[in-house]
Order: structure tokens, then C-alpha cells, then sequence
């Protein structure tokens, strides 16, 4: 993992000229088509529905002095602002504007969902906090603040954020985000920034980090009448497990338990009990305590029925509580999951959600799970056309190119 902060100054002298260049030229062909934008891509796309109360908190505070910009009072070019985060966890991140015009906020890797937008246009606030579109650009007004629900999904490694007007990240508004693999445990790499008072990562406890019960895939969007998998993982970096249970609770008329194959870290089945509605798979160790991520069972569903996202919760109130335990209780947090059942289509999408369900127990790990074909991250995009992705990417280019602000709504 390894930290250090590589490739300082390369934004350096980017976009700086003003000439006009020719960047493509677009030469359309035969009758004209008067088409209308679909109001709707997705209808399966929702919301994430994830429990943000014990979730690591950051607040990086956007401010603006003497010609140079700031993100929590470092100038990237003297020192960026800082933080470790752990893949296959969810972080609140809230942005405040200390200054007197908007900021779009952009961060690289992994989008997030809008939670909350404080000042600014009304319209835009209620737009991005209501769609279940997954954002990696929003607007932080002036004297404002948005919060962000992050899941942290994909890939380890230094990464950025950066107010997206590019002559503002070029003084100094910008910051570095190392994203660490939790199963590779301790790492309390010098990059973690000196002390750097609020929002700073909640201490991570000493032993080796957070210990989470989670589901994969954390989404699935199966066809009405398949059967698909969800595993659910235990993800315990550095500690050893000799015990998990976990309790779901879903929709019984969406959903039916087909049958539950034990994982093979925590060998001996204690409870392995589905009802209507829920389910209680419980198993333990006596030995060869595993580490790290595993799966404590794989569980097949039924989906019975047409559905927009619903919730696969993990039930955390006695009897029925879920946890991780090395002689008492190590979890620190369960991230649910969602289904949303699609009605058989006709077509080419027939069968696709059969049989083998996606993903599996994925190698990303704890939320991660992993991509069919032509599936893209996070459940918004799932089924989204190639077409309509390459469309907004050809609108980014020249909307960077031009130094318009072209603004791109996918539902
Ligand atoms: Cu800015």
C-alpha cells in the first residue's frame, strides 16, 4: 500500500492557453430525426438505502485567499490535504464554502450519492438529492455546503478531488485521497495529514480497522421469476473471526429463500433458518481463525415479483442481532443491500438475471462486487446503453474543451 504522495505538480500548466483549436468535426448524414430525450433510462435505479449514522464523517472546508485557492487551508501546492480511506467502506463526506462564489466539487474514482445541499438554487438542491443518480460533480454554493454519501467501491491507491474550474484547482484547490486495501490491515502511513482537527477520520481502532458485515453484490437487479445469489461477507482486516451471524430481513413478497450454502472460513453451521421475510445464518470457528474477507454464506433468492429497490437489511436488535465476534463482539458496522426485481422484458435482456445471479462473492470484496456485462458501477448505471455513457462523455469533452458548463442529467 504504501503511501507517499506521487505526482505532485503534474496539473501544472494545464489549460492555460486560450487559443481555439480544433479539437473533432462532427459530419451528420440523412433525414433529420426529431427525437425527445426519454424521461426515464433506469425505472429500477434507486437511491441507496445505507444507514449513515456510524459512518466516517469528513468535512473538507473550500476557501479562497490572496489569489490562491484551499481545501481545509492547504494549497496543493505547498501541502495537499490529505486522508487515508479504506476501500469496501461508505464515508459522509460534507463540503463547505467558506468563499463567496460556487465551487463544483469533483472527485475521482468513486461517485456519490447527494445527501443534502444547503444554499444555492432550490431546483438543483431538490434535483440531486431526490434522483438516484450517482454524482462525481456537484455544485457547492457560495457560502454553502453539500453532504455526500461516498461508497468507496473500486480500486486502491492515491487518488484526487478538486474544485472542477480548472484555473481553481490550478491555485491550489485540490487534495489527495489514498485509498487503502482494508484487508491489508495496520498502515498508519505518514500521509495521514498531522493532526488536522475536524472531519478527520474518526480514529481507527488500533487493532487493524473496521470489521463490517456486508452484502454482495450490495445491489442486484434480477429478472422476475430467476434465482440469484447474494453472499454475505465478512470483512475483518487484520482480526481474526471465530464467529458471524446475520440476520436479514426483506420483503417476503418479493423475495423468497431458495436454499443457503455455508461459506467454508467459519465451518461449523450453528443456525441456518429461513421464514418468510427473513433469514439466520450463524456459523463459527474452532480453529484456523480466518482474517480478512470472507464469505459467510451464499444465499440463493426467489425473485417473485416486479419491484423498484427495496432493502435486504441486516437485522441488529436482540434476538435477531447481527455480528462478528473473536471471544466477544468485534463488528463495527452492517451495510445493507437492495434488490430491485425487473419485470421479464422481452427481448435480449430475457434470462439474463438467470441462474447464476451476478457477481457472485466477487474479489472486490466487501461491497464491491463485480461487473457483468456491460454493467457499469453503482446501481444507477446498471443497464444504462453503452450509447448513452459515450454520449455523455463526448458532452464532457467539449463541454471541457469550450469551458461551457454542459450539464447532462441521466435518470
Ligand atoms: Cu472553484
Amino acid at each position: 500500500m504504501g503511501g507517499g504522495m506521487g505526482g505532485g505538480g503534474g496539473m501544472g500548466g494545464m489549460g492555460m492557453t486560450s487559443a481555439q483549436i480544433t479539437l473533432l468535426t462532427l459530419v451528420s448524414q440523412g433525414e433529420a430525426v426529431n427525437d425527445t430525450m426519454p424521461d426515464t433510462i433506469n425505472p429500477a435505479a434507486a437511491r441507496l438505502a445505507v444507514d449513515t449514522s456510524m459512518l466516517t464523517k469528513r468535512t473538507f472546508t473550500l476557501s479562497m485567499m490572496m489569489g490562491r485557492g484551499y481545501i481545509n487551508g492547504h494549497d496543493f501546492d505547498e501541502e495537499p490535504f490529505m486522508f487515508d480511506a479504506m476501500v469496501n467502506t461508505n464515508e459522509v463526506w460534507t463540503i463547505e464554502n467558506d468563499s463567496m462564489m460556487e465551487h463544483p466539487w469533483h472527485q475521482h474514482v468513486n461517485a456519490a450519492q447527494v445527501l443534502r445541499i444547503d444554499g444555492g438554487d432550490a431546483d438543483y438542491a431538490n434535483l440531486y438529492t431526490t434522483t438516484p443518480a450517482m454524482k462525481d460533480v456537484v455544485i457547492v454554493p457560495a457560502g454553502g455546503s453539500i453532504k455526500l454519501l461516498v461508497p468507496i467501491k473500486d480500486f486502491t491507491g492515491m487518488t484526487m478531488y478538486h474544485c472542477h474550474i480548472l484555473e481553481h484547482e490550478d491555485i491550489g484547490m485540490m487534495g489527495m485521497w489514498n485509498i487503502m486495501d482494508g484487508s491489508a490491515g495496520e498502515g498508519e502511513g505518514e500521509s495521514m495529514g498531522e493532526g488536522e482537527g475536524e472531519g478527520m477520520g474518526e480514529g481507527e481502532d488500533e487493532g487493524g480497522g473496521e470489521v463490517t458485515l456486508t452484502l454482495v453484490p450490495l445491489t442486484s437487479v434480477p429478472v422476475v421469476g430467476s434465482t440469484f445469489d447474494v453472499a454475505i461477507q465478512v470483512c475483518a482486516g487484520a482480526h481474526e473471526v471465530d464467529g458471524a451471524e446475520a440476520h436479514l430481513d426483506f420483503d417476503p413478497g418479493l423475495l423468497r429463500v431458495a436454499t443457503v450454502t455455508p461459506g467454508t472460513a467459519l465451518p461449523t453451521v450453528l443456525q441456518n433458518l429461513a421464514a418468510p421475510g427473513r433469514l439466520s445464518f450463524a456459523a463459527k470457528a474452532e480453529s484456523g481463525f480466518p482474517s480478512g474477507t470472507f464469505t459467510l454464506a451464499t444465499v440463493h433468492f426467489n425473485a417473485l415479483a416486479a419491484s423498484p429497490a427495496i432493502p435486504i437489511q441486516f437485522s441488529l436488535s436482540a434476538p435477531r442481532e447481527s455480528d462478528v465476534t473473536f471471544g466477544g463482539s468485534i463488528l463495527t458496522q452492517a451495510i445493507d443491500g437492495s434488490v430491485a426485481v425487473a419485470a421479464a422484458v422481452e427481448g435480449e435482456r430475457e434470462g439474463e438475471g438467470e441462474g447464476e445471479g451476478e457477481g457472485g462473492t466477487g474479489h472486490r470484496g466487501c461491497m464491491g462486487g463485480t461487473l457483468g456485462d456491460g454493467q457499469f458501477p453503482g446501481p444507477p448505471y446498471r443497464g444504462l446503453g453503452e450509447e448513452a455513457v459515450v454520449f455523455a462523455a463526448v458532452l464532457c469533452l467539449l463541454s471541457l474543451c469550450s469551458r461551457q458548463h454542459v450539464r447532462v442529467e441521466i435518470r
